[in-house]
C-alpha cells in the first residue's frame, strides 16, 4: 500500500479564486491535523481566507462521499446505496457502449468547470478521453470569456499588468470589481499603493463593502459603463487632456472613439448613469493628472448582454489616456492567459468534439429531444449546474429525465449528484497531486498530497484512466500519471517557464514567472480604439426590478460550503435585498415575505431593507443551495440562459428582470 510520511506538505488552493494562495498541511499519523497559509508566499502571506480556513473540516466531513454510490430512489430524492467501483465501472461501460451504439457518442454530453482549476485534475485526461470517445462538448463561457474578448478588441492581447504592479499606482479605479470579497489577497496591494499616496475609486451598482473601503464610490445604475467611459472621454477631449503624440504612436480609431463620445457630455452622462456631472469631470482629471493610473476589472460587468462592449470600453480608457506608459498603469485584469499561452492550454482546448453547446444552455440541452441525436448521458465533475447554471427549473427538468443516464463525480451529495444515477467519489486538493495556476498573480504552486485518498475516493484523473481502459482507449496518452502531467508542461519551451522545474517547485512550492515587476508591458503596442455603443438592456414592460446575484458571502465560494451552518453569515439565509424606498412602496416590511418571479421561475424570499442598493435595483445572493430555500430552488431559476446567437459567451446572469409583491 501506498505510505504518506508525517510532516509538512505544500499545496495549493484549487478553488476558482483569483488568488491561489499556497497552504502548508502538517499531517500527523496520516491525518492532516493543521492547514495554514504559506508565510513566505508573496500574495499569501501567510493568511488563507474565512473560506478556506476551515477547509479540512470539508475533508473530513461525515457528509463525504466516500465510495461510489447508485441511485436507489427517484431523481432528486437523494437515496443512494453504496456499490464497489468495479460495480460502477461496468455500468457505465455497458450504459455508454448501448447508447454509442444506438445514437453514437455524440449523445453523451461532458460537463465541467471550475470546480478545481488546478491545471492536472480540471481536465487535461478527461479532455484527451472525451475527445477521443467523440462525445459532444460545452464551450466553458460562463466566467471570463467575455472580459477576455472585449480586452482583446482594444488591447490586440488579453493580457493587462500583473497585478502586483497596482503598488505603483497612484490613481486605482476598481471597476465593477468587489475586491475585498473575491480578491483578498489583492487588498494588500492596493494599500501599500494608498499609503504611498493612491486614490482608490470603485464604480459599481451597489455599495459593497470593498466600496466602503475605497476613498470614492461611484455608484452607477446597471450596465451602463459604456456611457461612463464615453463621458470621460468626452471631457479628456473637450479639456485638452489628450495627447496627441500618445494617441498618434501608440493607437488606431481614436478618432471614431472620441466622435461617438461627442453626445456625452457630463450632464447627459450624468441622466444615464447616474453619477454627478463634476464627479465625471473630476475623474477624467484625476486619471490622466494623478498617475501612474490603473483600471482594474475582473468578470463582475462581463455578465451582461453587453458584457464584451463594458470590457471595450474599460480597456478603452487607459488606451486613449496613454495609461499604459507608467509602470503600474493601464488595465489590469485576469493573468490566466499567461498560463494558458506559457503551457499551450489555449491549443489544447481546440480539440475537436462532435458538437459544441454554449454551458448556459444546458437545460434548454437536455430537454431538447429534437436534438439529432439527443442527449441520452451527461457526465458531470468539477461543476455543480444545477446551482451555478441559469435557467435552473428547465436544468432541473433535464435532470429528472428518467431516460438520462446521468453520473456525477463529486466530493458531497450537491444538488446536482442528487439527481445522478452514480455519484463517483473524488478526492480533495490535500489528496491528489496538481499544478496551481492563478488568474490574480503570476505565480504557480505545486500542490503535493498530503495524505492518502480518503475511503474509496479518487481524483479526476484515475477516474479517466479507468473509464479509458474500460472503454477500449489504449493510446499510451490515456495512461500518463499526474507527475508525467506535470512535467511536461514545465518543460515547454516558453519564456515565462526559464528555470521553473519540477524539482524547483518541490522545493520552494511556487515560483513566479519570469516576467519582471514594474515592467510597462504594453507601452509599445498599438492599441485598437474605435467607437463604443452605449447600447444595453433595458427593462421589458412587464418586470419593475433589476435582479443581481453576485457572490456576497465571505465564506462561500461559488456553490460550495453553503451545507454548511459554520460557513452561514450572520443572516443565515438568503434574502431578498431591496432599497427602502421600493421597499416602502412595495409594501414590505424588513423580514416580511415577497414572492419574486418572472417568466422562468420564482422564489419566495425574506425581505431585507438594504440602503447599499439603488432603487429599481433588487439582489439575491449567488451561491446557496436549493435546500436553504423554501421553494427547494435557488436563484437561478430567474436568471436567462440566452447567449449570442454565434452560442459564444456568458450567460447574461445580471441582466434579470423581476416583478416583486408580498408573499
Ligand atoms: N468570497 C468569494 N470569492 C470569490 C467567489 C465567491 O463565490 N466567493 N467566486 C470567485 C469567482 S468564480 C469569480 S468569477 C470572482 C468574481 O470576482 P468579481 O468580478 O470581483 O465579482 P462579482 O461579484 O462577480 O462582480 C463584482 C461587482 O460587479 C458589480 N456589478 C454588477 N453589475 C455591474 C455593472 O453593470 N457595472 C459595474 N461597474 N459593476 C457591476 C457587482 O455589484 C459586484 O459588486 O470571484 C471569485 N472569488
Ligand atoms: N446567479 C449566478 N450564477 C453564477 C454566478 C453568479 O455570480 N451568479 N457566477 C458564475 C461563475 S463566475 C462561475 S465561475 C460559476 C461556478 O460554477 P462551478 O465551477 O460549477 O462552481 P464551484 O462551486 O466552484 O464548483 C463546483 C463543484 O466542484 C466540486 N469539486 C471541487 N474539486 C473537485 C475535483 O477535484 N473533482 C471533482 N469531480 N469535483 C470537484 C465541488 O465539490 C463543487 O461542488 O458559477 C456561475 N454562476
Ligand atoms: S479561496 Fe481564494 S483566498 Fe481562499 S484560500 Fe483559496 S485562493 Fe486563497
Ligand atoms: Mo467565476
Amino acid at each position: 500500500m501506498q505510505r504518506m510520511i508525517d510532516g509538512v506538505v505544500r499545496g495549493a488552493c484549487h478553488h476558482d479564486c483569483p488568488d491561489t494562495c499556497v497552504w502548508e498541511v502538517t499531517v500527523d499519523d496520516g491525518i492532516a491535523v493543521e492547514l495554514r497559509g504559506m508565510v513566505e508566499h508573496p500574495t499569501t502571506n501567510g493568511q488563507l481566507c474565512p473560506k478556506v480556513n476551515r477547509f479540512l473540516d470539508r475533508v473530513y466531513h461525515p457528509d463525504r462521499v466516500l465510495t461510489p454510490l447508485r441511485r436507489v430512489g427517484s431523481k432528486g430524492s437523494g437515496e443512494f446505496e453504496p456499490i464497489s467501483w468495479s460495480v460502477a465501472l461496468d455500468e457505465i461501460e455497458q450504459r455508454w457502449s448501448a447508447i454509442i451504439e444506438k445514437d453514437g457518442p455524440a449523445a453523451i454530453l461532458p460537463y465541467s468547470f471550475d470546480g478545481t482549476q488546478g491545471i492536472i485534475q480540471k481536465g487535461l485526461l478527461s479532455r484527451r478521453f472525451f475527445a477521443a470517445l467523440g462525445t459532444s462538448d460545452i464551450r466553458r463561457h460562463l466566467c471570463g470569456v467575455d472580459a477576455w474578448l472585449g480586452a482583446n478588441e482594444i488591447l490586440g492581447t488579453p493580457k493587462g499588468i500583473d497585478p502586483e504592479d497596482l503598488r505603483l499606482a497612484r490613481t486605482i479605479v476598481l471597476w465593477g470589481t468587489n475586491t475585498l470579497l473575491t480578491n483578498r489577497h489583492l487588498w494588500p496591494v492596493i494599500e501599500e499603493a494608498r499609503d504611498a499616496g493612491a486614490v482608490v475609486v470603485v464604480i459599481d451598482p451597489v455599495r459593497t463593502t470593498t466600496a466602503e473601503r475605497a476613498d470614492y464610490f461611484l455608484q452607477i445604475r446597471p450596465g451602463t459603463d459604456v456611457a461612463l467611459v464615453l463621458g470621460l472621454v468626452h471631457v479628456l477631449d473637450r479639456d485638452g487632456l489628450l495627447d496627441a503624440d500618445w494617441i498618434d504612436r501608440h493607437t488606431t480609431g481614436a478618432g471614431d472613439l472620441v466622435e461617438s463620445a461627442m453626445p456625452w457630455d457630463p450632464a447627459t452622462c450624468e441622466a444615464e448613469t447616474g453619477i454627478a456631472a463634476t464627479t465625471i469631470e473630476w475623474l477624467a482629471h484625476t486619471f490622466v493628472t494623478n498617475r501612474p493610473s490603473a483600471v482594474r476589472s475582473l468578470v463582475g460587468p462581463e455578465h451582461r448582454r453587453n458584457g464584451v462592449e463594458i470590457m471595450a470600453a474599460i480597456a478603452s480608457l487607459p488606451s486613449i489616456s496613454g495609461a499604459w506608459r507608467d509602470p503600474g498603469g493601464g488595465l489590469c485584469r485576469s493573468t490566466q492567459v499567461w498560463w494558458e499561452e506559457a503551457f499551450g492550454l489555449d491549443v489544447e482546448q481546440l480539440a475537436q468534439p462532435s458538437r459544441t453547446f454554449n454551458m448556459a444552455r444546458l437545460g434548454e440541452v437536455l430537454i431538447d429531444i429534437d436534438l439529432d441525436p439527443p442527449i441520452r448521458s451527461l457526465f458531470v465533475h468539477n461543476s455543480n449546474p444545477a446551482v451555478i447554471a441559469p435557467d435552473q427549473n428547465r436544468v432541473v427538468e433535464g435532470l429528472e429525465r428518467n431516460d438520462l443516464f446521468t453520473v456525477v463525480a463529486e466530493q458531497f451529495v450537491t444538488d446536482t449528484a442528487r439527481y445522478a444515477d452514480l455519484i463517483l467519489p473524488v478526492t480533495t486538493q490535500i489528496e491528489h497531486l496538481d499544478l496551481a495556476p492563478a488568474w490574480g498573480h503570476l505565480n504557480i504552486a505545486l500542490n503535493k498530497p498530503a495524505i492518502l485518498p480518503r475511503g474509496e475516493t479518487k481524483s479526476n484523473n484515475e477516474i479517466f484512466r479507468l473509464l479509458a481502459d474500460r472503454m477500449g482507449l489504449h493510446d499510451p496518452s490515456h495512461q500518463e500519471s499526474d507527475e508525467m502531467l506535470i512535467r511536461a508542461l514545465l518543460e515547454r519551451p516558453h519564456p515565462l517557464l526559464d528555470g521553473i522545474t519540477y524539482e524547483r517547485l518541490e522545493r520552494d512550492g511556487w515560483a513566479r514567472f519570469n516576467h519582471e515587476p514594474g515592467l510597462a508591458l504594453l507601452q509599445h503596442e498599438r492599441f485598437r480604439l474605435r467607437a463604443l455603443d452605449p447600447n444595453h438592456a433595458v427593462a421589458p414592460s412587464t418586470h419593475r426590478f433589476q435582479l443581481i446575484s453576485t457572490k456576497r458571502h465571505v465564506r462561500f465560494l461559488n456553490a460550495n460550503y453553503s451545507q454548511f451552518p459554520a460557513h452561514h453569515p450572520s443572516r443565515p439565509e438568503p434574502e431578498l435585498s431591496v432599497h427602502p424606498s421600493d421597499a416602502a412602496d412595495l409594501g414590505l416590511d424588513d423580514g416580511a415575505e415577497a414572492r419574486v418571479w418572472n417568466e422562468r421561475g420564482e422564489l419566495h424570499l425574506r425581505v431585507h431593507h438594504d440602503e447599499r442598493l439603488q432603487p429599481g435595483l433588487v439582489s439575491v445572493p449567488f451561491g446557496w443551495g436549493h435546500a436553504a430555500h423554501r421553494d427547494g430552488r435557488s436563484v437561478n431559476v430567474l436568471t436567462s440562459s440566452a447567449v449570442r446567437s454565434d452560442d459564444q459567451g456568458s450567460a447574461a446572469y445580471l441582466d434579470t428582470w423581476v416583478s416583486i409583491s408580498p408573499a
